[in-house]
């Protein structure tokens, strides 16, 4: 999963960055593209690893890509959002910074701290870049459907949803309210729509804001977080063992990284199943509502090829059970086939046959 940070000049996007990823860009790299890899922290690895004392753990990962600023406020700036849009059609996620913090040595946008103005803007600016190219589409495809060719049919029907795609940018709406079916989201998956792509907010808010203060999700977006880029980034330079003193007293129950981590995975409706031996215990990220059958794919395509059964063992009941033994013995592990859907904290044993 890929995780794009965006936001207009100075919210802090570069500082959360750092305090989600621990890098921090170079002062003379600010112009540039930045990508660091995370773990997804997962507790349940700990049990599973006391279990079997594994070779290797294999955490969850995400990847975030921290993009330079753009201001809207004139072409250029503009044009700098346009260098950056493949990068950020190529990710899953938008996570967009707002700046909601005074700090008179750094300039605010526009010369104001307004959060919801800028929201709004830097929300218009990306329904623009969609439709952009929608509407490039659309004078394509009226085109084409007025000559005969192989294509034809296609044309007329991927015609009428681009137009039906117009109306809504043009209306304000995202185009994830115009996958109706699977035509639809086969039609708009190869052009990286960033409307499509589910979308987080953050209110980069002023220190003594920084426990949190519940925020409501715009319309539209997944979700909201306010939270405080500048001291999180400080904490997260600590030592680990130092951190909790200095969240106690911040207020701040969760470290922004694992909110940030945690409000990605929610917004991509992701779940984890684990995979567990003396060779490795692993969390494996996946779509929630996806069946054995295609969970074991992840795994190997083998896997999925050969697929008898999965042994599954739901986390919770392991825990309760001691041990593989236990749940066993208890009757908590289960044979599931191809179909069964996989839930969060199942942890699978595929049988196979290749
Ligand atoms: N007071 C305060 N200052 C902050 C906060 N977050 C960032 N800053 C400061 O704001 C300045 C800009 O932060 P960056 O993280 O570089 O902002 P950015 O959004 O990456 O900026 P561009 O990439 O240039 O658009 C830095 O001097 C930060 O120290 C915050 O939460 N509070
Ligand atoms: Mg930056």
């Amino acid at each position: 999963m890929k995780a794009a940070i965006i936001g207009l000049p100075f919210s802090g996007k570069s500082t959360l960055f750092a305090a989600t990823t621990s890098h921090r860009p170079d002062p003379g790299e600010m112009t540039q593209e930045h990508l660091a890899v995370v773990h997804v922290p997962d507790a349940r690895l700990d049990f599973l690893t006391k279990l079997y004392n594994p070779k290797k753990v294999t955490l969850a990962t995400i990847e975030f890509v921290d993009i330079p600023g753009f201001s809207l406020a004139d072409a250029q700036g503009r044009q700098q959002l346009r260098k950056h849009l493949p990068t950020i059609r190529n990710s899953d996620v938008l996570v967009l910074v707002v700046r909601d913090f005074e700090n008179p040595s750094v300039p605010a946008y526009r010369n104001r701290v307004d959060r919801a103005g800028d929201l709004s803007e830097l929300r218009d600016e990306i329904i623009f870049a969609d439709l952009e190219v929608v509407t490039n589409r659309v004078e394509k495809l009226e085109k084409a459907v007025h000559k005969p060719s192989k294509t034809h049919d296609q044309d007329k029907r991927e015609l009428a949803i681009m137009q039906a795609c117009q109306v809504a940018l043009e209306a304000g709406k995202p185009l994830s309210t115009c996958v109706h079916n699977e035509e639809d989201a086969r039609v708009l998956a190869s052009f990286g729509f960033l409307t499509e792509k589910p979308a987080i907010v953050v209110y980069n808010v002023d220190e003594d804001r920084a426990g949190g203060e519940p925020v409501e999700a715009p319309e539209h977006f997944h979700s909201a977080v306010a939270l405080c880029a500048d001291l999180e980034a400080q904490i997260n330079d600590l030592e680990p063992a130092d951190r909790a003193a200095f969240l106690e007293d911040m207020n701040i129950t969760t470290p922004a990284r694992d909110v940030l981590i945690q409000r990605c995975f929610d917004a991509m409706n992701y779940i984890s199943f684990l995979t567990m031996g003396p060779d490795e215990v692993r969390a494996w990220p996946i779509q929630r509502g996806i069946p054995a059958v295609e969970a074991a794919g992840k795994i190997h395509s083998d896997l999925a090829r050969g697929f008898i059964r999965a042994e599954t063992v739901a986390y919770d009941d392991l825990v309760a059970t001691g041990d593989l033994k236990g749940a066993k013995a208890a009757g908590k592990v289960r044979q599931e086939g191809k179909t069964y859907i996989v839930q969060d904290g199942d942890i699978l044993n595929i049988k196979f046959n290749v």
